[in-house]
């Protein structure tokens, strides 16, 4: 009885996946949190602190929480790790000035023990704009080959027409069944 109620426990506990949003402020990452949540341009102010938003994918539910990307707030990152399973980087594909700064905080975040296992989607957005860096560009800046121990995939995209946004949701949702049905076999 009581190894059941653990296994229902661990099932029931483990539906929600938790996703975190991270990137330079401006970067657009509370615009794509409501493009998911209410498929809709939202006007933004910077963020302080965090929004957070439940979607639901094919049954997958994934708790989505936006972080402030100002330098100040940074530091504060690592406290929004624990239980991860999914990080989303969203990088402004049009300031190149600030491309190394996002590099920086991305080996930084993958060194963290909380985000050993989680699964990596880098957003390029702004591509609506002209001009800005294409997704090679981004990859070869962020020397995205040489990250062999977490799961990756790059996507353009533009948040403000939700173009290259549901490319996540088929990645994220594959990543989540492929984790439920290994969890799901685990428990036989
Ligand atoms: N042209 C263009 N502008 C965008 C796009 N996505 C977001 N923006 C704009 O970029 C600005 C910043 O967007 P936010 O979503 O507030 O950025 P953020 O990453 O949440 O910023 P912080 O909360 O300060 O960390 C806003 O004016 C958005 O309208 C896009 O795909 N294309
Ligand atoms: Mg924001």
């Amino acid at each position: 009885m009581g190894i059941i109620f653990t296994k229902l426990w661990r099932l029931f506990n483990h539906q929600e996946h938790k996703v975190i949003i991270v990137g330079l402020d401006n970067a657009g990452k509370t615009t794509i949190l409501y493009q998911f949540s209410m498929n809709e341009v939202v006007h933004t102010s910077p963020t302080i602190g965090s929004n957070v938003e439940e979607i639901v994918v094919n049954n997958t539910h994934f708790l989505m929480w936006d972080i402030g990307g100002q330098e100040s707030l940074r530091s504060s990152w690592n406290t929004y790790y624990t239980n991860t399973e999914f990080v989303i980087v969203v990088v402004d594909s049009t300031d190149r000035e600030r491309i190394s700064v996002t590099r920086e905080e991305l080996y930084r975040m993958l060194g963290h023990e909380d985000l050993k296992k989680a699964g990596l989607l880098i957003f390029a957005n702004k591509q609506d704009v002209k001009g800005c860096m294409t997704v090679a560009e981004i990859s070869q800046s962020l020397q995205l080959t040489s990250v062999k121990d977490h799961q990756w995939h790059i996507q353009a995209c533009c948040a403000l027409t939700g173009e290259g946004l549901q490319e996540y949701i088929k990645w994220n949702s594959r990543l989540g069944h492929e984790w439920m049905e290994s969890e799901h076999l685990s428990l036989q």
